[in-house]
C-alpha cells in the first residue's frame, strides 16, 4: 500500500515537474519579495549552458561595484563574482547584444560617465569607453534606430541626447540641447506616422531617425514611461509616472496631456 502511494506520488511528481524544469533555467522574476525584477541593477543572467543551469544575477551598487550572485538552494543566493570598482554608482543594466554578433553582453553605464561590457561567461571587460569622455550619464536605452545592423546606445550624456554605436563604438551623433537631464527613454512611435521618436521623461521628443527635435512639452511626462494606446485610435499615448505612483497620460500626435476629467 506504501509502495503504491509512493509510487503514484512520484508519477505526479514527475507529471507536474517537467514544467518547473525550463522555470529553473530562466526564472521570470529572481526569487525574493518586492520590486526586485523591476530594479533597472538588478538582472537575472542566462544560463551559461544547459549543464550549468544555475540561476545568476547581477547586481550594481551604488557604490560603483558589480556583484554576480549564484543560487546555492532554492531562495538561497550566494556572491560568487565581484568587479574592480566602475569609478561611480552603477546607473543601470542591460542584458543586449551590442556588436550584432549574436551573443548578448552585460552593458553597464555607470553616474561618472563610463560604460562597461562584460562578458557573460566569464564577467571578463570585454570594452569600456574613454575616462573624461563623459562626466554623467543620466539614461541609457539600447535600440537599432539606423540603417546599420547593430544596436545604438541611445544616452542622455553631459545633458545631450548621444546616439553611440554598439560595434565599432564610437559617438556618431549628439544633440544641440544641451539642457537634457532625463532619467528615462523610450522608443515607439508615438505620433502615427510611421517612424519611431525618441521620448525623453523630461518632455523631449526627438525623430529616431532624422533625429531632429520634434516637439518639447511645456510638462515632463513623469520619471517613468511607458507606451500603451488607450483610446483605440492605433497610436500610442505617453503613460507617465511621477513620485513612483501617480500617473498622466500624454498624446505625443496631440502635442498634449490627454484630459481625463469628465
Ligand atoms: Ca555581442
Ligand atoms: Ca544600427
Ligand atoms: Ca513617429
Ligand atoms: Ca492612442
Amino acid at each position: 500500500m506504501l509502495i503504491t502511494i509512493a509510487l503514484i506520488a512520484a508519477l505526479s511528481h514527475v507529471a507536474f515537474a517537467a514544467p518547473e524544469t525550463s522555470i529553473e533555467l530562466e526564472p521570470p522574476v529572481p526569487l525574493g519579495v518586492g520590486a526586485l525584477d523591476e530594479f533597472d541593477n538588478l538582472q537575472l543572467l542566462p544560463a551559461r549552458d544547459e549543464k550549468d543551469a544555475k540561476p545568476r544575477l547581477v547586481l550594481g551598487d551604488a557604490i560603483g561595484f558589480l556583484h554576480v550572485y549564484e543560487q546555492r538552494q532554492e531562495g538561497a543566493y550566494e556572491e560568487v563574482w565581484i568587479s574592480e570598482f566602475l569609478e561611480s554608482g552603477v546607473s543601470g543594466t542591460l542584458l543586449v547584444d551590442t556588436d550584432a554578433d549574436e551573443l548578448k553582453e552585460l552593458l553597464v553605464y555607470t553616474n561618472g560617465g563610463r560604460f562597461f561590457l562584460f562578458d557573460l561567461i566569464d564577467y571578463h571587460t570585454i570594452w569600456s569607453n574613454p575616462p573624461n569622455e563623459y562626466e554623467k550619464i543620466t539614461s541609457m536605452i539600447v535600440r537599432n534606430v539606423d540603417d546599420d545592423e547593430q544596436v545604438e546606445l541611445i544616452m542622455v550624456a553631459d545633458g545631450k541626447l548621444v546616439l553611440y554605436d554598439g560595434k565599432d563604438r564610437f559617438e556618431q551623433w549628439r544633440s544641440d540641447q544641451s539642457n537634457l537631464t532625463s532619467t528615462d527613454i523610450i522608443v515607439g512611435d508615438a505620433d502615427g506616422d510611421g517612424s519611431d521618436e525618441i521620448i525623453l521623461n523630461d518632455g523631449f521628443v526627438f525623430d529616431a531617425r532624422f533625429l531632429d527635435l520634434e516637439w518639447e512639452s511645456p510638462d515632463a511626462f513623469g520619471e517613468r514611461l511607458g507606451l500603451l494606446d488607450i483610446d483605440g485610435d492605433g497610436i500610442v499615448e505617453v503613460i507617465g509616472e511621477f513620485n513612483g505612483r501617480h500617473l498622466r497620460v500624454f498624446d505625443i500626435d496631440e502635442r498634449s496631456m490627454k484630459i481625463t476629467q469628465r
